[in-house]
């Protein structure tokens, strides 16, 4: 028999702002999202403009050939292909035209056997734009309220088959601010209710807000989690980390949890085997352990060891602010024995910790079998290697000025300045603050005790 799921719908969206996957990208995820048991795909993205921009025009023939294909890989994948519609920025939601034409959207999603649909309202301006809906509505909760229940009534006449979810405008918070409240209470109760938690990217979610959210909407939170998304403010973060801090027994109070995908589709896939496992089994979820395995399958056995070596120091999120934590150990036992014990041996350590650095940035920067994933990574790649070689001026400085050889230490003094600048002119974030913390420690040291004299 069959083990019973804890979250009814396991899903991920794409729907980060930024390049659409491609086609390819989309196919392939789809058939890794069946093998790794989720059940829902979301079709989202914000830049396709016939998705949101221009909501009212239906798909060209060329861009419904390819959706058939998505239809039928995730029918293959076993997998729901939520259909995904965002009319929000222009929408008249009184006017008949307008309701027609976004039933007509759907309808064509419908004929091609699409029965999972949904309604957007994220990120659109929160008062109601036009004067005939202002006369109608009283707020702009009212106006989504009878929207979304009418599509639902519709939908419902086509097949009794056919779900709704619907993304609210103000889609994080606790579930008692004024829309939501509105918004949840009239909801027909058959219509899914999306929901990020407390914020628009939650460091953690719990079950007791869950609770608290369903009891004041009368809905379970059908979670819209924003991870791994790496989009706008984001975007010089790499979010590969595992899935953190969301209560093991969120399950109890949910309807489902949807991911949101970063637009980096090869590398979004190890963050989401972790959260697969996750939503597997809660209770029992490793994150260190699902995320070696997570690295593993997708860089390849061989690349594993040398792409975890980089991937710790790309760990940190709005979910982890732990970065780098092998480089702050190494950091912290140099510390110790430079001050404490064999000075020559802590330095040659360091010398060493950095140079294993350079040719892991180097092996994974030329022979990465997943080369789909090298593309992807590249920039994070070239910055490690950039602090590679400002740990390793760093430590030669140490290790001149240590034995006293004073034009020697100015040299790699020098050649660390220099580093340094070009390595902060990249705006890709690797290891934090981790290595800056570090060079500034050494850089005073080296005001401190005036060596070389000069500086
Ligand atoms: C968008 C989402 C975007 C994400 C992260 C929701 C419901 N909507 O603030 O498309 O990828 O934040 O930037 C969002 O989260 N709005």
């Amino acid at each position: 028999m069959q083990q019973a799921e804890f979250f009814a719908i396991r899903g991920v969206i794409e729907g980060f702002y930024g390049t659409p996957w491609t086609h390819a990208e989309r196919l392939d995820m789809l058939a890794f999202m069946g093998r790794h048991r989720f059940n829902a795909y979301f079709y989202s993205p914000k830049d396709d403009l016939y998705l949101r921009e221009r909501w009212q025009e239906p798909h060209p023939a060329d861009e419904l050939r390819k959706l058939d294909e998505l239809l039928q890989q995730s029918r293959d994948a076993n997998l729901s292909f939520f259909y995904c519609v965002s009319p929000g920025l222009s929408m008249e939601y009184s006017n008949p035209q307008h309701f027609a034409a976004l039933m007509d959207k759907y309808a064509q999603m419908f004929d091609r056997g699409v029965r999972h649909f949904s309604l957007l309202f994220d990120d659109i301006p929160p008062t109601l734009l036009h004067d005939r809906d202002k006369q109608q509505y009283e707020h702009l909760a009212a106006a989504h309220v009878d929207t979304a229940n009418r599509v639902a009534a519709e939908l419902s006449r086509w097949s009794g088959e056919n779900k709704l979810v619907v993304c609210p405008t103000t889609y994080h918070g606790l579930g008692n601010e004024p829309y939501i409240l509105h918004l949840g209470n009239r909801l027909n109760a058959e219509i899914g209710l999306f929901w990020t938690g407390r914020f628009v990217c939650s460091p953690s979610l719990t079950d007791g807000d869950a609770a608290r959210f369903a009891e004041w909407t009368k809905h379970l939170p059908l979670y819209w989690d924003n991870y791994p998304v790496n989009d706008l403010a984001m975007s010089a973060e790499l979010h590969i980390g595992p899935l953190l801090h969301r209560d093991p027994q969120l399950y109890k109070h949910s309807l489902g949890y949807v991911a949101n995908a970063m637009e980096y589709a090869e590398s979004s896939k190890i963050p989401l085997i972790t959260i697969a496992e996750f939503l597997h089994d809660p209770e029992q979820y490793d994150a260190e352990a699902a995320w070696r395995r997570a690295i593993a399958e997708v860089a390849g056995e061989t690349d594993a060891p040398a792409f975890l070596r980089f991937a710790d120091n790309v760990r940190s999120s709005f979910l982890n602010d732990r970065e780098s934590p092998a480089l702050m150990e190494a950091f912290h036992e140099f510390r110790f024995h430079f001050f404490h014990g064999n000075q020559k041996l802590a330095t040659n350590g360091l010398i060493q910790l950095f140079q294993e650095m350079e040719q892991t940035a180097n092996d994974l920067l030329m022979n990465m079998q997943n080369k789909r994933l090298a593309r992807e990574v590249r920039p994070w790649l070239v910055k490690y290697w950039h602090w590679a070689k400002v740990g390793q001026a760093a430590a030669a400085l140490i290790a001149e000025g240590h034995q006293g050889r004073f034009v020697r230490a100015m040299y790699h003094l020098l050649s660390l300045k220099r580093w340094l600048k070009r390595t902060e002119r990249l705006p890709h974030k690797v290891s934090g603050n981790v290595m800056r913390i570090f060079v500034e420690a050494v850089l005073q040291e080296v005001t401190r005790r005036g060596t070389p004299k000069s500086l």
